[in-house]
């Protein structure tokens, strides 16, 4: 939820205007729109590279995830496995565009631990593999713009640690 519905949802619970806190954090998220556009647009544009790259970090990285007996070994796991992470790098732009978390916590966070554990992948390759996309990103991206999508990384890193 973006902080303009959400300041809306919990102002009509107390039938009430907007305060001036809430309008200034609006006002906040509305001028910083472009940049945060600017971010997703560049994210997006790069979600090949960014993902290929991040995985071949990854797996130099953990060798033992891609080798047999490992839970990305083989063809069709490692393209799963890249699929992952392809689907947290585009959970972070949603993160970007509504300048929240929560689209990223409820469509991929809440029981992905368990998740993981019950099919056997090692939760710390996964944030491995997405610090790597951080990097990765942070290298596309401009100082400020960088840092902005880093956060959105480190949630998702921190939530798998
Ligand atoms: C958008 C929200 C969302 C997420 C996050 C998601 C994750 C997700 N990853 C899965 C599997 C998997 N995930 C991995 C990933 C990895 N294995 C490793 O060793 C690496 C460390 C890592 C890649 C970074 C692998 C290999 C599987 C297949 C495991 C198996 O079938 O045994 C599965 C089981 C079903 C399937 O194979 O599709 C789910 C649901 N699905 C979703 O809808």
């Amino acid at each position: 939820m973006s902080i303009v519905t959400k300041s809306i949802v919990n102002a009509d619970a107390e039938a009430r205007y907007l305060s001036p806190g809430e309008l200034d954090r609006i006002k906040g998220f509305v001028t910083s729109g472009e940049r945060r556009l600017r971010i997703a647009q560049t994210l997006t544009d790069s979600r090949e590279r960014i993902v290929k790259q991040a995985g071949d970090q990854l797996f130099q990285k953990r060798p033992d995830v891609v080798s047999p007996g490992g839970n990305a070994y083989g063809e069709e796991m490692t393209a799963t496995c890249l699929r992952d992470l392809d689907y947290y790098l585009r959970l972070v732009t949603y993160g970007v565009v509504s300048g929240d978390v929560t689209p990223i916590e409820e469509i991929g966070i809440v029981g992905v631990r368990e998740m993981y554990k019950s099919l056997g992948t090692p939760v710390e390759a996964v944030a491995e593999g997405i610090r790597a996309m951080k990097n990765v990103a942070s290298s596309l991206l401009s100082g400020d713009d960088a840092a902005e999508a880093s956060s959105y990384f480190d949630y998702v890193i921190g939530a798998m640690q």
